[in-house]
């Protein structure tokens, strides 16, 4: 008898049109991209279609300052959460090497890369220089060594799987408080003089700048372009009200994300559990005294 090809071995549940996965939440925005929610897809076929790929996935992370203190437990819980059976490159961005815990176990196919960052004097400073800084990285050397990009912040920790489910063009996610709100209330940028200006009667979500990404030439894009309009900002005299976070809103607004990931990718310690529409928390925001751990507060 021939052996069953492998192929047909892996045994899934049959999607049923008339039965959608998800009725509490919007599953699909008007543009038609995917917000990847806990149950709207099946992780074991994820996982097969990205097997041959061979994808690697770099990672930027900034431990500036005593930051480097969130960098052990970002760490370990990446390797058992984050991209898992995927190569994956860290890049840490520091200005003290010395403190990046390279005791760290990884697993294979994933290295832990550090760069050395000047010190910046204010903690605004760092928001309003990560664009510039992954930017060039990627122009130097990410874009030789990564099929696609992710920047995350460092005060966070994994708690459940962020997979490839998670990966596409241009990735953004839905912050985790303000998603019920009408978009007049989102805390973008209102004034005119910035370049991440947006009306009060645009807009389709709030994203958090804690974890964006994408393919590499993508996110190089993005970057480029906040980049510039946070120098044009600078010369002007103004900063934007959430630094790059706005400056990301206005290009997310222009260049639709083809992938968005639901707050469960991005929720925050400070809420708490008990918000119905989040079965699961995969990657959250410590609660930090930020007075003692910002650099002028
Ligand atoms: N950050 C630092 N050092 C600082 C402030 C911020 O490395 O003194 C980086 C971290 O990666 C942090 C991110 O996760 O900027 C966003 O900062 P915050 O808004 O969480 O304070």
């Amino acid at each position: 008898m021939n052996p069953v090809p492998l192929f047909f071995r892996l045994q899934t549940k049959q999607a049923m049109l008339m039965e959608p996965v998800r009725t509490d939440v919007l599953t699909v925005t008007p543009w038609l991209a995917p917000i990847v929610w806990e149950g709207t897809f099946d992780p074991q076929v994820i996982d097969e279609a990205f097997r041959s790929y061979n994808l690697t996935i770099a990672t930027t992370v900034f431990a500036v300052g005593k930051y480097t203190c969130f960098l052990r437990d970002f760490l370990e819980s990446a390797e058992k959460h984050f991209m898992v059976g995927l190569n994956v490159q860290y890049y840490v961005f520091t200005d003290m090497p010395s403190h990046v815990p390279i005791s760290v176990t990884l697993g294979v196919g994933r290295r832990l890369n550090v760069v050395k960052v000047p010190k910046f004097d204010r903690w605004q400073e760092i928001s309003l220089r990560r664009m510039e800084l992954i930017q060039t990285a990627i122009e130097e050397y990410i874009h030789q060594r990564a099929n696609y990009i992710f920047c995350l912040d460092v005060d966070m920790i994994f708690h459940g799987r962020v997979g490839p489910e998670a990966l596409g063009k241009l990735v953004a996610a839905i912050h985790p408080w303000f998603y019920w709100v009408p978009r007049s209330q989102y805390p973008y940028e209102r004034r005119t003089i910035s370049k991440a200006y947006i009306p009060q009667d645009h807009g389709d979500f709030y994203y958090q700048a804690n974890i964006f990404g994408g393919a590499v030439e993508d996110v190089h894009r993005l970057t480029k372009t906040c980049r510039e309009h946070l120098e044009m900002d600078k010369s002007a005299g103004v900063e934007a009200v959430w630094q790059e976070e706005s400056h990301l809103n206005w290009y997310l607004l222009k260049n639709k994300p083809t992938k968005l990931l639901s707050p469960e990718y991005v929720w925050d310690d400070l809420r708490g559990q008990g918000a119905k529409e989040i079965k699961l928390v995969r990657f959250s925001s410590v609660i930090k005294n930020k007075a003692e751990v910002r650099e002028n507060p």
